[in-house]
Protein backbone atom coordinates (compact mmCIF):
# COMPACT_ATOMS: atom_id res chain seq x y z
CA UNK A 1 0.00 0.00 0.00
CA UNK A 2 1.03 3.56 -1.20
CA UNK A 3 1.29 5.56 2.39
CA UNK A 4 1.16 8.73 0.18
CA UNK A 5 -1.49 8.62 -1.86
CA UNK A 6 -4.41 9.35 0.46
CA UNK A 7 -2.63 12.18 1.81
CA UNK A 8 -1.40 13.57 -1.47
CA UNK A 9 -5.11 13.37 -2.78
CA UNK A 10 -6.60 15.02 0.88
CA UNK A 11 -4.14 17.91 0.08
CA UNK A 12 -4.77 18.41 -3.20
CA UNK A 13 -1.68 17.93 -5.18
CA UNK A 14 -2.13 17.25 -9.20
CA UNK A 15 -2.46 13.14 -9.51
CA UNK A 16 -2.40 12.32 -13.02
CA UNK A 17 -2.98 9.13 -14.24
CA UNK A 18 -4.48 6.43 -16.80
CA UNK A 19 -6.92 4.11 -17.01
CA UNK A 20 -6.13 0.34 -17.23
CA UNK A 21 -8.35 -2.45 -18.90
CA UNK A 22 -6.06 -4.94 -20.36
CA UNK A 23 -5.51 -8.16 -18.22
CA UNK A 24 -1.66 -7.38 -19.30
CA UNK A 25 0.80 -7.06 -15.90
CA UNK A 26 3.62 -5.85 -18.16
CA UNK A 27 1.41 -2.19 -19.54
CA UNK A 28 0.67 -2.12 -15.97
CA UNK A 29 4.22 -2.19 -14.71
CA UNK A 30 4.92 0.34 -17.72
CA UNK A 31 2.54 2.76 -17.00
CA UNK A 32 3.98 2.39 -12.96
CA UNK A 33 7.53 3.38 -14.56
CA UNK A 34 6.40 6.04 -16.72
CA UNK A 35 5.45 9.22 -14.32
CA UNK A 36 2.19 8.68 -13.78
CA UNK A 37 0.93 9.50 -10.14
CA UNK A 38 -1.50 6.81 -9.90
CA UNK A 39 -3.13 4.30 -12.33
CA UNK A 40 -6.99 4.05 -12.24
CA UNK A 41 -7.35 -0.11 -12.85
CA UNK A 42 -10.42 -0.69 -14.03
CA UNK A 43 -12.87 -3.28 -12.73
CA UNK A 44 -15.98 -2.17 -13.84
CA UNK A 45 -15.97 -1.79 -17.65
CA UNK A 46 -13.98 -4.61 -19.83
CA UNK A 47 -12.88 -8.03 -18.31
CA UNK A 48 -10.86 -7.74 -15.75
CA UNK A 49 -11.38 -10.65 -12.71
CA UNK A 50 -10.68 -10.08 -9.01
CA UNK A 51 -7.18 -12.54 -10.28
CA UNK A 52 -6.12 -10.06 -13.30
CA UNK A 53 -6.53 -7.05 -10.97
CA UNK A 54 -4.20 -8.57 -8.17
CA UNK A 55 -1.97 -9.51 -10.95
CA UNK A 56 -1.74 -5.53 -12.38
CA UNK A 57 -1.27 -4.45 -8.43
CA UNK A 58 2.08 -6.80 -8.36
CA UNK A 59 3.22 -5.05 -11.46
CA UNK A 60 2.72 -1.42 -10.46
CA UNK A 61 2.61 -1.22 -7.23
CA UNK A 62 4.29 0.20 -4.87
CA UNK A 63 6.14 2.64 -7.26
CA UNK A 64 2.67 3.76 -8.71
CA UNK A 65 -0.45 4.06 -6.19
CA UNK A 66 -3.45 2.12 -8.07
CA UNK A 67 -6.92 2.45 -7.32
CA UNK A 68 -9.64 -0.03 -8.15
CA UNK A 69 -12.64 0.57 -10.09
CA UNK A 70 -14.97 -1.40 -8.38
CA UNK A 71 -17.62 -3.35 -10.73
CA UNK A 72 -20.41 -2.33 -9.02
CA UNK A 73 -21.11 -0.87 -5.65
CA UNK A 74 -21.36 -3.90 -3.62
CA UNK A 75 -19.71 -4.99 -0.03
CA UNK A 76 -18.01 -7.63 -1.77
CA UNK A 77 -16.29 -5.98 -4.58
CA UNK A 78 -15.51 -3.25 -2.49
CA UNK A 79 -13.51 -5.33 0.04
CA UNK A 80 -11.87 -7.89 -2.74
CA UNK A 81 -10.34 -4.46 -4.23
CA UNK A 82 -9.05 -3.65 -0.80
CA UNK A 83 -7.64 -7.04 0.06
CA UNK A 84 -5.93 -7.51 -3.22
CA UNK A 85 -4.16 -4.82 -2.39
CA UNK A 86 -5.70 -1.65 -4.26
CA UNK A 87 -4.46 2.25 -2.36
CA UNK A 88 -8.26 3.05 -2.85
CA UNK A 89 -11.28 2.29 -4.29
CA UNK A 90 -13.45 4.23 -6.85
CA UNK A 91 -17.33 3.45 -7.01
CA UNK A 92 -19.49 4.29 -9.80
CA UNK A 93 -22.90 5.99 -10.17
CA UNK A 94 -23.13 7.09 -6.64
CA UNK A 95 -25.95 8.83 -7.01
CA UNK A 96 -27.37 9.36 -3.45
CA UNK A 97 -25.97 9.92 -0.15
CA UNK A 98 -27.17 6.74 1.14
CA UNK A 99 -25.02 4.70 -1.64
CA UNK A 100 -21.66 7.00 -0.50
CA UNK A 101 -22.44 6.06 3.11
CA UNK A 102 -22.20 2.69 2.65
CA UNK A 103 -19.38 3.07 0.44
CA UNK A 104 -17.35 4.51 2.70
CA UNK A 105 -18.68 1.91 5.50
CA UNK A 106 -17.92 -0.78 3.25
CA UNK A 107 -14.31 0.93 2.57
CA UNK A 108 -13.03 1.13 6.48
CA UNK A 109 -12.87 -1.12 9.17
CA UNK A 110 -14.60 -0.53 12.27
CA UNK A 111 -15.17 1.74 14.19
CA UNK A 112 -15.05 3.87 11.29
CA UNK A 113 -16.87 1.64 8.83
CA UNK A 114 -18.14 -1.99 8.38
CA UNK A 115 -15.12 -3.49 6.15
CA UNK A 116 -14.88 -7.46 6.89
CA UNK A 117 -11.49 -8.35 7.80
CA UNK A 118 -9.57 -10.99 6.05
CA UNK A 119 -6.10 -12.16 4.92
CA UNK A 120 -4.67 -11.66 1.66
CA UNK A 121 -2.45 -9.92 -0.35
CA UNK A 122 -2.98 -6.34 1.27
CA UNK A 123 -2.49 -7.96 4.52
CA UNK A 124 1.00 -9.61 3.42
CA UNK A 125 -0.95 -12.60 3.51
CA UNK A 126 -0.71 -12.63 7.22
CA UNK A 127 2.96 -11.40 7.46
CA UNK A 128 1.91 -7.27 8.02
CA UNK A 129 -1.48 -8.12 9.48
CA UNK A 130 -1.28 -5.77 12.50
CA UNK A 131 0.32 -2.72 10.44
CA UNK A 132 -1.96 -2.76 7.96
CA UNK A 133 -5.33 -3.48 10.03
CA UNK A 134 -3.89 -0.14 12.15
CA UNK A 135 -2.72 2.09 9.14
CA UNK A 136 -5.46 0.99 6.34
CA UNK A 137 -8.53 3.61 7.39
CA UNK A 138 -6.09 6.09 7.03
CA UNK A 139 -4.49 5.29 4.14
CA UNK A 140 -7.14 3.79 1.55
CA UNK A 141 -9.15 6.79 -0.53
CA UNK A 142 -12.46 6.64 -0.89
CA UNK A 143 -13.23 8.11 -4.33
CA UNK A 144 -17.28 8.10 -5.44
CA UNK A 145 -18.21 8.92 -9.03
CA UNK A 146 -20.39 11.35 -9.68
CA UNK A 147 -22.00 10.19 -13.36
CA UNK A 148 -25.31 10.95 -12.97
CA UNK A 149 -28.44 13.24 -13.34
CA UNK A 150 -29.60 11.95 -9.72
CA UNK A 151 -26.25 12.24 -8.27
CA UNK A 152 -26.03 16.06 -9.60
CA UNK A 153 -29.44 16.78 -8.02
CA UNK A 154 -27.91 15.61 -4.72
CA UNK A 155 -24.83 16.23 -4.78
CA UNK A 156 -24.64 18.58 -1.44
CA UNK A 157 -26.19 15.90 0.61
CA UNK A 158 -23.24 13.36 -0.98
CA UNK A 159 -20.84 15.55 -0.08
CA UNK A 160 -22.07 15.79 3.57
CA UNK A 161 -21.36 12.15 3.75
CA UNK A 162 -17.96 11.67 5.86
CA UNK A 163 -15.13 9.90 4.78
CA UNK A 164 -15.66 10.91 0.84
CA UNK A 165 -11.87 11.77 -0.14
CA UNK A 166 -12.49 12.63 -3.69
CA UNK A 167 -14.98 12.97 -6.18
CA UNK A 168 -14.32 11.46 -10.25
CA UNK A 169 -16.48 13.02 -12.33
CA UNK A 170 -17.89 10.09 -15.62
CA UNK A 171 -18.84 12.40 -17.96
CA UNK A 172 -19.95 9.75 -20.24
CA UNK A 173 -22.14 8.15 -17.98
CA UNK A 174 -23.57 11.78 -17.18
CA UNK A 175 -24.47 12.15 -20.62
CA UNK A 176 -26.08 8.90 -20.79
CA UNK A 177 -27.85 9.51 -17.74
CA UNK A 178 -29.96 12.63 -19.70
CA UNK A 179 -30.39 10.66 -22.78
CA UNK A 180 -27.31 12.18 -24.77
CA UNK A 181 -25.08 8.91 -24.26
CA UNK A 182 -21.52 9.94 -25.63
CA UNK A 183 -22.26 13.71 -26.15
CA UNK A 184 -20.37 14.75 -23.34
CA UNK A 185 -19.55 18.55 -24.54
CA UNK A 186 -23.59 19.54 -24.88
CA UNK A 187 -24.36 22.65 -22.97
CA UNK A 188 -26.82 21.02 -20.65
CA UNK A 189 -24.41 17.94 -19.91
CA UNK A 190 -21.23 21.11 -18.85
CA UNK A 191 -23.66 22.86 -17.08
CA UNK A 192 -24.25 19.87 -14.83
CA UNK A 193 -20.14 19.32 -14.70
CA UNK A 194 -20.15 22.45 -13.47
CA UNK A 195 -22.05 22.58 -10.83
CA UNK A 196 -20.34 19.51 -9.35
CA UNK A 197 -17.11 21.29 -9.71
CA UNK A 198 -18.41 24.00 -7.66
CA UNK A 199 -19.82 21.97 -5.22
CA UNK A 200 -16.60 20.11 -4.68
CA UNK A 201 -14.12 23.18 -4.74
CA UNK A 202 -16.71 25.45 -2.45
CA UNK A 203 -16.02 22.31 0.05
CA UNK A 204 -12.55 21.52 -0.87
CA UNK A 205 -12.88 18.06 -2.18
CA UNK A 206 -10.55 16.19 -4.20
CA UNK A 207 -11.91 16.43 -7.79
CA UNK A 208 -11.00 14.23 -10.79
CA UNK A 209 -12.33 13.74 -14.33
CA UNK A 210 -11.50 11.84 -17.72
CA UNK A 211 -10.77 12.87 -20.49
CA UNK A 212 -9.75 11.20 -23.40
CA UNK A 213 -6.13 12.60 -24.23
CA UNK A 214 -3.91 15.30 -23.07
CA UNK A 215 -5.90 18.20 -25.02
CA UNK A 216 -8.91 17.37 -23.34
CA UNK A 217 -7.73 17.11 -19.60
CA UNK A 218 -5.53 20.20 -20.05
CA UNK A 219 -8.61 22.37 -19.57
CA UNK A 220 -9.42 20.59 -16.32
CA UNK A 221 -6.29 21.36 -14.55
CA UNK A 222 -6.86 24.90 -15.37
CA UNK A 223 -10.00 24.64 -13.66
CA UNK A 224 -8.91 23.05 -10.44
CA UNK A 225 -9.33 19.40 -10.89
CA UNK A 226 -6.79 17.71 -9.32
CA UNK A 227 -7.35 14.01 -9.75
CA UNK A 228 -7.78 13.50 -13.74
CA UNK A 229 -7.27 10.41 -15.76
CA UNK A 230 -5.96 11.28 -19.02
CA UNK A 231 -6.60 8.09 -22.04
CA UNK A 232 -6.59 4.28 -21.40
CA UNK A 233 -4.09 1.51 -21.93
CA UNK A 234 -6.02 0.46 -25.51
CA UNK A 235 -6.46 4.10 -26.94
CA UNK A 236 -2.94 4.81 -26.39
CA UNK A 237 -2.13 1.49 -27.74
CA UNK A 238 -4.95 1.70 -31.06
CA UNK A 239 -3.60 5.69 -31.49
CA UNK A 240 0.88 4.31 -31.44
CA UNK A 241 -0.13 1.64 -34.17
CA UNK A 242 -2.18 4.08 -36.28
CA UNK A 243 -0.25 7.11 -35.96
CA UNK A 244 3.40 4.71 -37.12
CA UNK A 245 1.28 3.18 -39.69
CA UNK A 246 0.19 6.71 -41.10
CA UNK A 247 3.59 8.08 -41.08
CA UNK A 248 4.59 5.46 -43.04
CA UNK A 249 1.69 5.85 -45.66
CA UNK A 250 2.25 9.31 -46.38
C1 LIG B 1 -17.68 7.98 -17.47
O1 LIG B 1 -17.40 8.93 -18.21
O2 LIG B 1 -18.82 7.53 -17.32
C2 LIG B 1 -16.63 7.37 -16.68
O3 LIG B 1 -16.92 6.56 -15.86
C3 LIG B 1 -15.23 7.79 -16.97
O4 LIG B 1 -14.32 7.09 -16.23
MG1 LIG C 1 -18.88 5.83 -15.93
Amino acid sequence: MNLDFRKRLLQGDLLTGTIVTLSCPQIAELFSRSGFDWLFIDGEHGCLSLGDIQLLLQAAQPQCPCVVRVAANHEVTIKQALDVGADGIIAPLVNDADTAARVVAWAKYPPLGKRSVGIARAQGYGASFAEYVIRANEDTAVIIQVEHVDAVANIASILDVSGIDGVFIGPYDLSASMGKPGNIHDADVQHHIETVRQACLKRRVALGIFGVDAAAVAPFIKQGYTLNAVGMDTLMLGQSARRVLSELKT
